[in-house]
């Protein structure tokens, strides 16, 4: 059996967090929060809850924050950990598809694929119009780029360390990264929820660098293929 944790990003989700570890806690042994500035009680109530906590204290950025978890994961020997969102948007129970999907195919990457036709309006077309973009880009279709639903593999984890997008472009970094490697991403469905939580992502931040993350992907992927 592979050893493989989960790790949670998490800034100011006091609401859903204490559900989802509950949750997560009957499916995976080792769970680790990292915390990056929350002004709420998020610390608090991953601590209270037994599961491992990094904090720094002040933000750095989605990226930043993930890469500091896959490095935890790594000096403790996993063979693999799944990131998944703690504001509820990710159900607990399907990180077993993840875990299924592992042992069967070894996967280095292995994303979380939504239905597109399941969100509101508002996101799902920035998502296909992401979507059409970056499979144009490297001529293969990724059913679903933005996904933080994922389980990363302890070889593409030490690439991962040396990458350098610190915001939520890290997730088509990653992406990029495992194709340019020519380690073949496996795909598992996962449930498209949408509630109340409010995202934290900057819509004009995010397509800036999502463009230039493009325009690299169809440079670096293609010169890999050729
Ligand atoms: N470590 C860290 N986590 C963050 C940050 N911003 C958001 N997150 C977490 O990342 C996950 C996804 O963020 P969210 O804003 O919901 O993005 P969206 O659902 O893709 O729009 C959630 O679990 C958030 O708590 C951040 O600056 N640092
Ligand atoms: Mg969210």
């Amino acid at each position: 059996m592979k050893r493989v944790m989960a790790i949670l990003p998490a800034y100011n989700e006091e609401a859903h967090l204490p559900d989802v570890l509950t949750e997560l806690k009957q499916y995976i042994e080792t769970i680790l929060v990292i915390d990056d500035g929350s002004v709420d009680r998020t610390v608090e109530i991953a601590r209270d809850l037994g599961v491992n906590v990094l904090s720094r204290g002040y933000n750095l950025g989605v990226g930043q924050t993930t890469r500091d978890g896959l490095a935890w994961a790594l000096d403790r020997g996993f063979d693999a950990a799944v990131m998944l969102d703690s504001d509820g948007q990710h159900k607990p129970s399907e990180i077993t598809r993840f875990l299924e999907k592992f042992e069967r195919d070894h996967n280095r990457l292995i994303i979380g694929a939504r239905d597109y036709k399941q969100m509101p309006l508002r996101r799902r077309i920035p998502n296909t119009f992401g979507r059409w973009m970056l499979s144009s880009a490297i001529r293969e279709y990724l059913p679903d780029n933005q996904s933080g639903y994922r389980l990363v593999e302890k070889e593409l984890i030490v690439k991962l360390l040396d990458t350098k997008e610190s915001g939520f472009n890290f997730m088509v970094e990653m992406i990029i990264l495992c194709l340019t490697l020519g380690w073949e991403i496996g795909w598992v469905p996962i449930s498209t929820i949408y509630g109340d939580e409010k995202s934290h992502q900057n819509a004009l931040y995010q397509i800036k660098g999502f463009i230039k993350m493009c325009r690299q992907a169809q440079r670096e992927v293609r010169k890999q293929r050729s």
